[in-house]
Formats: structure tokens, sequence, C-alpha cells
């Protein structure tokens, strides 16, 4: 047994074992698999946990086509530096974002209940991308299984509002409120596994179509503070898009780190991504794992105190921190 799974891994295993229904257990055996640490001691695990997807989804297949399936399942592979799920009731302009900021083509339509499986989008930000994940609306009356699978599997959640809906506020509470049924709170973040089956994704509040209704942005500040971040913006004029791409950014959870070789000028072409929170040590093993035991010290510029000076290995890294490996 490898000795290094992550507690979310391990929760997500728990989960498995105690799902009581094939829709479950295909939901935490997605987010074993995207959880598991990704090296060779684990490849058996690997292979193991996407033999029993395949069966799973074959099996749900099976009984879809023979009538008896509430629907198919769907899964999106995770691309770029991190995943946002976009959530919100009918109509409130989630694909017109994901059309707005990514390159991907969603449905867009001015009636509710237009999207009803997911489209994955790529986001620009600076030097890294973004992948954005438009999902059907959530409510009350009809909303599957598998779309809250995928809130959960990503790394943070846009939660969407019609500013020109005088009900928004309560719609976006509603939802908040189906979400927490299924144990996914929607947080100021960071976004974190808190038991087997609870997990906390940080959250965004996006107010959309402020061209329709300017006055209800005081509303949506009021309704978000202390909440979650907020923004208003309109898909129409492009409005505050600018802005949301950064608020975005801020939400995925991300540090960008760069590296340069002694003597010479940082590397700035293509940072590597991780984890708010990474440490020097994480940021080396993340370029090579060998990296880790043939290391003899970091030097670190950027956060604070370390300019060029040896970090210690434990020294949490901030967004455009640059290092330099000194290997034996
Ligand atoms: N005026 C205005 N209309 C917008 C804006 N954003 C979206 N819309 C319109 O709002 C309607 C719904 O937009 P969608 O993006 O399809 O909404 P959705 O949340 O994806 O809807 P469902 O998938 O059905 O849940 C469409 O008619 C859009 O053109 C905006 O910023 N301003
Ligand atoms: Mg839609």
């Amino acid at each position: 047994m490898p000795a290094n799974l992550t507690p979310e891994f391990l929760a997500a295993r728990e989960r498995f074992n105690k799902a009581r229904s094939d829709e479950e257990r295909l939901d935490a055996l997605q987010e074993m698999l995207a959880t598991i640490p990704k090296h060779k001691g684990t490849e058996k695990m690997q292979a193991d946990i996407k033999r029993r997807i395949a069966k799973l989804r074959e099996r749900l297949e099976q009984r879809r086509r023979s009538g008896k399936s509430s629907g198919p399942t769907y899964h999106v592979e995770r691309e770029g530096a991190a995943q946002l799920a976009l959530v919100g009731p009918p109509n409130s302009g989630k694909s017109s974002l994901v059309a707005a900021l990514t390159n991907a083509h969603p449905d867009i339509a001015p009636y509710p209940m237009s999207t009803f499986r997911p489209c994955p989008g790529m986001m620009e930000f600076e030097d890294i991308q973004i992948q954005l994940v438009d999902l059907p609306p959530i409510t009350p009356e009809y909303t599957e299984g598998w779309v809250y699978g995928l809130v959960r599997l990503a790394d943070a959640v846009l939660l969407c509002l019609d500013l020109s809906d005088e009900k928004c506020f309560e719609l976006a509470d509603q939802v908040i409120e189906l979400l927490r049924g299924r144990n996914i709170v929607l947080s100021v973040g960071p976004s974190r596994q808190v038991d087997w089956r609870t997990v906390e994704r940080r959250t965004l509040a996006v107010g959309v179509k402020s061209d329709l209704a300017p006055a209800r942005a005081q509303e949506l500040a009021a309704w978000a503070e202390g909440r979650f971040p907020h923004l208003a913006v309109s898909t129409t004029t492009g409005e505050g898009l600018e802005g949301l791409r950064r608020a975005i950014f801020r939400a995925a959870g991300v540090v960008r780190v760069y590296t340069k070789k002694p003597g010479q000028a940082p590397d700035m072409s293509q940072p590597y991504t991780l984890r708010e929170g990474a440490t020097v040590l994480d940021v080396v093993e993340h370029i090579h794992k060998e990296f880790v035991e043939r290391l003899r010290y970091v030097r670190l510029w950027g956060s604070g105190r370390f300019d060029g000076q040896h970090a210690p290995l434990d020294h949490v890294v901030q967004d455009g921190d640059i290092v330099e490996i000194h290997l034996s």
C-alpha cells in the first residue's frame, strides 16, 4: 500500500465504501482517480480504479438503455491550472459567461434549462489557462446527480446570479442549500475536504446581466458580504469581464512559480502552477520527484525576506515567486 495517499483520496475511498448506489460509487471512484497521487507506486491502483469506472459506466449505460436508470453520467477531464464549476439557477447566464471567457461555444438560450450536459472551456489568464465547466442549472425540481458530482470534483465554484431577476438572491440561496444537501458547502475558501462526506468549495459570486439592472449590483454586495467575494458583470457589454478573469484566478487557489538557473535570468515563459499553501519543498517535488533526494538548497526571489537567499523548505511560496534549485 503506497504510503502517501492524500486525505482527499482517503475520503473519496471512504465515500466509495459507503456508497449506496452505482451513481454514488462512480462519483466516488472518479474522485479517487482525480486525487490519487500519480506515480509508479500507485499505477496498479490507478489501473484498478479505471477498470472499475469503466465497468460501472457500462453497467449504468446498460441500465439506461433498458430504461431503468435516471439518465447518463458525465465526466470532464481536468485541464489547465485549475477547474472551476459554474452553478446557478436556470437562465442566470452560466453558458454566456463560459462563452465570453473561454474558447468554448456552449448553447445559450433566452429560456431556462437550455444546458443539459457539461461544457468545458479554457480561459486564458496572463500566462496560464483555467478550465471553466458550464453545467445545467441547479433547481429543487430537477438536477441530476452527476451535476453535484462534477461540482464536488472542481477546485472552486462560480455561483451565477441573474441580476435582472428580483428573486436572484432567493434563488442563489436555494442553490446553496441544494448543494449543502449533497454535502458540498460553498465557502469563502480555501477549498478543502472536511470529512469523508463533506467538501468545502471556494466560491466566487458573479452577478450577470448588470446592464439590465445596474442598481442590483449594490444588493449583490450586501447579500454576498462576508460570504463570498463578488462581482457584477455583463456578457453583453463586456463590463466587468476583465476583473472577472482576475477574480477567477484568485478563486482558483493556485500560485505560479518560475524557475531560474544559477547565473541566468529567470525563465518567465512557463510557470509551474501549484495549489496555494504549497511550500518550497512542494515546488521542488512538483518539478521533479527525484530532485528531492538530491536537493542541497533553494534560493528564492519574490515573497518577502528571501530575495535571492536560501529559503527554508517549509516556506510557503507566493504567486510570482522564482526558485533556483541547487542539487548535489
Ligand atoms: N442583457 C443581458 N443578457 C444576458 C447576459 N448574459 C446572458 N444573457 C442572456 O440571458 C439568457 C440566458 O443565458 P444563458 O447563458 O443561456 O443562461 P444559463 O444560466 O446557461 O441557462 P441554463 O443553461 O438554462 O441554466 C440568454 O438569453 C442570454 O443571452 C448579460 O450580461 N446581459
Ligand atoms: Mg446554460
